[in-house]
């Protein structure tokens, strides 16, 4: 059974539990991480030497970095349609994966970091422009990729999909002044009939917000 180590309102535990729940793993999660049990105690460092979340056990290999994770699990237990075998066809589908990693979410982020991660009286609303600047022409190439999808690589779900759909919940939850994206918007709407995703990535994160000073996201 693989162990998940992790709160669940954080964006990267919930990248790593979708596709571990999407691939139909016997899994339990514990929650670690702010709020919870520590991510900084001598054994947990031993896992992660960062002391964030999340992690994953599975057996003999203990690992984080989510985005990794995600491709363990892809590798590992992934169907072809999910994982594709032939690196022809995987390498694009990684290209979108790794963009929404490392570009688009972290735009995503910079939102969810005034608004939830930022004390009412520290925020600056130029910084949401800015924000709200930076991540437009992201979301814009989104909306262009998808088209009319269904999912990112067109016919099957892979975990592309996950790479980049994870953060769309706070990416529609936010208050910011969001684009009209109708295919961004009704890939969010696809993305919302897959039980996995419901789950854990349509988290509430209410819980986070004043939890001042700001802590990674
Ligand atoms: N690059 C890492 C980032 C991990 C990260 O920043 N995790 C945040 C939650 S999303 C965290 O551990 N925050 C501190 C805490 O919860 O104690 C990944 O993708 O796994």
């Amino acid at each position: 059974m693989l162990t998940i180590y992790g709160r669940a309102n954080s964006s990267n535990v919930q990248l790593a539990m979708w596709a571990v729940n999407e691939l139909g793993l016997e899994h339990e999660r514990l929650d670690y991480g702010q709020g919870h049990a520590s991510a900084k105690t001598p054994d947990y460092l031993a896992m992660n030497p960062m002391g964030l979340v999340p992690v994953l056990r599975d057996g003999d290999v203990t690992m984080f970095e989510s985005a990794a994770i995600l491709r363990y699990l892809g590798a590992r237990y992934g169907a072809p349609d999910f994982w594709p075998a032939d690196p022809a066809e995987r390498g694009p589908l990684d290209t979108w994966a790794e963009w929404g990693k490392t570009t688009f979410a972290p735009a995503v982020l910079r939102i969810f970091v005034y608004e939830v991660r930022t004390a009412p009286q520290d925020r600056a609303p130029a910084e949401l422009a800015a924000a709200a600047r930076a991540l437009v022409p992201l979301a814009t190439i989104l909306d262009a990729r998808i088209g009319d999808g269904p999912w990112l690589g067109g016919r099957d779900f892979t975990f592309a999909d996950i790479a980049c759909g994870h953060i769309l919940h706070r990416y529609y939850t936010l208050v910011w002044d969001r684009p009209d994206l109708p295919a961004l918007a009704a890939y969010f709407e696809r993305l919302q009939t897959r039980p996995a995703y419901r789950a854990h990535a349509m988290v509430n994160y209410d819980a986070l917000r004043g939890a001042y000073p700001k802590v990674a996201p």
